[in-house]
């Protein structure tokens, strides 16, 4: 029985609900049909509904399924015991029995085949999966085709998601914070405990398995105080309601753990991954953990950067800090995601022997084939930070006997915190389909992390979330498509940018050509929007220190001599070359790392992240760098206001809600990036003493 307090907390969300029914219902709008005919052939699958296979996860399809065409079609279908002439049948490989033909061997555990069978009197669509998941995942896929009209007719779908692990992080803190949040406080927690917002997390779950998302890390990287004892006694239980939450939306639970436990909660003096004490004490601690949540997923690790504790400290390298707790949670079959984010953040850029961008490649590479089986590298998708633009890591691909899983950053720490549009979609296909050369040509990013071309037991994709309590979720509403596309993408890398694009825009705001037209191109122009009144050809942040939000062309985050792009009054880059800089291009396979050593070759989009040059130095473009630096803040700043004149066309065709906000934040965006141009511009004119071609004003 539900106590007195989850009730009325039902109540309250609801009514928060309904109050922000379009903003909240993000993707799950399941808006009513108003073309009838449409409706009429709907309906006659889902009057009646039949569900074979009895699970939490079965139960999450059901509810879905009745709350969309309850929605969309105004019918409440009947629940059968067994399937009708005409409904829809959910059902698991074992209690399909000899209902309708489903070759299994083409169908992974999470994969799911939808099908319809018209004969005679009959009319049915099947969707059946190996597993629940795999039943839950074929719902949601025939609610985004009913979302965006599609015939139903001769459904013949087999799907598999292409990555084995479809995870988020969560940089919540306990304390209600979320670390690089743009969008609220942390569903998950207030005041340091647990909120008991559990109909909200019920409906994040919804949302992130609707895209097929099957894991998730409930706390930062970063682990303080409050949340090292989230492996406690006193907290677990709280773990385990949350995880029992994910898991019926088939969505397994991590925790983010502190490396040092032993020393902050285990009453021992060291964290010294060789020394049996801890290895001992990890190993009870997994035992512990386990014996509340029995499906936990494992640890997530950010160990020896920015300040956090790690195998350094003792001497010890990162295999031996990853297998040490691989080894606790192998009985259980839990896994470690290791971070491979570790660089000196005190480093004095003077020296160029160190550069950040190597750090990662010369930490771990050395350890390939030392990993547990059961440890994950986790790699940001840039040897950087997460910037607007920046080379592809050259992990991937690196290390062909270690598990490898990539880290996009959904929530917007660069890219505008989400009060700019910046729809990152575009750039993670970018990045998933940049060729490693690995193993020769075709051995792209999607293809080292999908497992395929090492055959690596673990894999997959995982990326920092981006959601808060606001009402609709990512602070801009437009920032809903990032988290939308990117677990789309997981699933299937393979999806072009426009399709992803369009399904979201159809389920989000309907099936007004218009709507459709005009949001589609406005969210696929906006990355390279941003990037052009923001720091130019690769080059990186630009931004304030420590926040990273608007201009400041020298911030730089630490008390160290430092600086990103090395401008001067002569030229302006990185040198990364072999040749005369920081050597870091030699982390390439050979075709990558000669095309980025040659100022011939590199492409300018990446120019000023591999070379110094003068700010004369003529572009592939023909255009020379300042001049380019000139004319894309120009041009960003203009088609920044031209998304305003967009979105005003789409007046009376959205809701009132929705359109205000956006409108808002487009209007921000538009007069943020005029400072972003005159603070860019007047800096480089200043530095170089070049002036505009087209006399353009860009001084403050
Ligand atoms: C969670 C960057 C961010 C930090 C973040 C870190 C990481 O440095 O600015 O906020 O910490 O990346 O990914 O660990």
């Amino acid at each position: 029985m539900k106590s007195a307090f989850e009730n009325i907390s039902r109540y309250i969300t609801d009514l928060y609900k309904a109050k922000h029914k379009e903003s909240y219902a993000a993707w799950l709008q399941y808006t009513k049909i108003d073309d009838q005919a449409i409706a009429d052939k709907y309906a006659q699958w889902c009057r009646n509904l039949t569900v074979l296979g009895d699970s939490a996860v079965m139960e999450s399809a059901k509810k879905e399924l009745i709350q969309g065409i309850s929605s969309m079609l105004g019918i409440l279908p009947d629940s059968c015991s067994e399937p009708q002439q005409s409904g829809l049948v959910l059902a698991v490989k074992d209690s399909i029995g000899d209902l309708i033909d489903v070759d299994f061997n083409y169908l992974h555990d999470d994969g799911y085949s939808i099908k319809t069978v018209t004969s005679g009197q009959n009319n049915t669509i099947f969707i059946v999966g190996k597993k629940d998941k795999g039943v839950l995942y074929g719902t949601f896929h025939l609610l985004r085709l009913m979302q965006n009209r599609k015939n139903l007719k001769q459904l013949d779908i087999i799907e598999n998601p292409k990555n084995q692990l479809r995870m988020l992080n969560q940089w919540d803190n306990m304390d209600g914070s979320i670390e690089r949040g743009y969008a609220g406080n942390s569903i998950f927690y207030k005041d340091n405990q647990f909120t008991q917002e559990h109909n909200r997390i019920e409906d994040y779950a919804r949302l992130i398995a609707s895209v097929g998302i099957n894991g998730i890390a409930i706390n930062n990287v970063n682990v303080h105080q409050e949340e090292t004892n989230l492996i406690t006694s006193t907290l677990l239980l709280k773990v385990a309601e949350v995880a029992g939450i994910f898991r019926a939306y088939g969505i397994t639970t991590f925790l983010s753990v502190n490396y040092a436990s032993t020393i902050q909660i285990g009453n021992l003096t060291t964290a010294d991954p060789l020394n049996s004490e801890v290895q001992e004490w990890w190993k009870e601690k997994a035992e512990e953990i386990y014996s509340y949540i029995p499906d936990f997923g494992g640890f997530l690790v950010k160990a020896d950067s920015e300040h956090r504790p790690g195998p350094f400290t003792y001497g010890r390298n990162h295999a031996d800090g990853a297998n040490m707790l691989a080894e606790a949670l192998q009985p259980f079959n839990g896994i470690v995601l290791w971070r491979c984010f570790v660089y000196n953040c005190l480093q004095d850029w003077r020296d160029r022997s160190t550069d950040r961008a190597r750090a990662a490649y010369d930490h771990f590479k050395p350890l390939d084939g030392q990993f547990h089986s059961n440890v994950i590298l986790q790699i940001k998708n840039g040897p950087m930070d997460f910037q607007v633009r920046e080379g592809v890591s050259p992990l991937f691909g690196a290390m062909e006997k270690t598990n490898q899983m990539l880290e996009f950053q959904v929530t917007q720490e660069y890219t505008g915190q989400q009060r700019h549009l910046c729809y990152l979609v575009p750039q993670w296909k970018e990045i998933l389909d940049f060729d490693t050369y690995a193993k020769g040509k075709g051995s792209e990013v999607k293809k080292v992390v999908d497992g395929s071309l090492f055959q690596n037991r673990y894999c997959g994709i995982t990326a920092v979330s981006n959601i808060g309590n606001d009402y609709n979720w990512t602070g801009h509403t437009l920032a809903q498509a990032n988290l939308y596309g990117f677990g789309r993408l997981t699933w299937n890398p393979d999806l072009s940018a426009e399709s992803i694009t369009d399904e979201w825009i159809g389920q989000t705001f309907g099936d007004d050509q218009s709507v459709k037209e005009l949001v589609s191109k406005m969210l696929l122009k906006s990355w390279s929007i941003y990037e052009k009144y923001t720091s130019p050809l690769g080059v990186g942040w630009m931004v304030n220190p420590h926040h990273h939000y608007g201009p400041n062309v020298d911030g730089y985050e630490y008390d160290v001599w430092g600086t990103y792009h090395f401008a001067d009054w002569e030229g302006i880059g990185v040198d990364r070359t072999v040749k005369t800089g920081t050597g870091y291009t030699s982390q390439y396979f050979k075709e990558n790392a000669d095309m980025y050593e040659s100022l011939e070759t590199c492409p300018d989009e990446l120019l000023l992240f591999f070379h110094h040059v003068p700010y004369t130095h003529k572009l592939k473009s023909g255009v020379t760098v300042i001049q380019h630096i000139y004319n894309t803040h120009f041009e960003g700043v203009d088609e920044a206001e031209d998304l305003v004149e967009t979105w005003l066309q789409l007046k009376d065709r959205i809701d009132q809600e929705r359109f205000d906000d956006i409108l808002n934040k487009l209007q921000e965006q538009a007069n943020h990036s005029k400072e972003w141009r005159d603070i860019i511009n007047t800096y480089f004119y200043r530095k170089s003493g070049i002036k505009d071609e087209l006399n353009r004003k860009i001084y403050l």
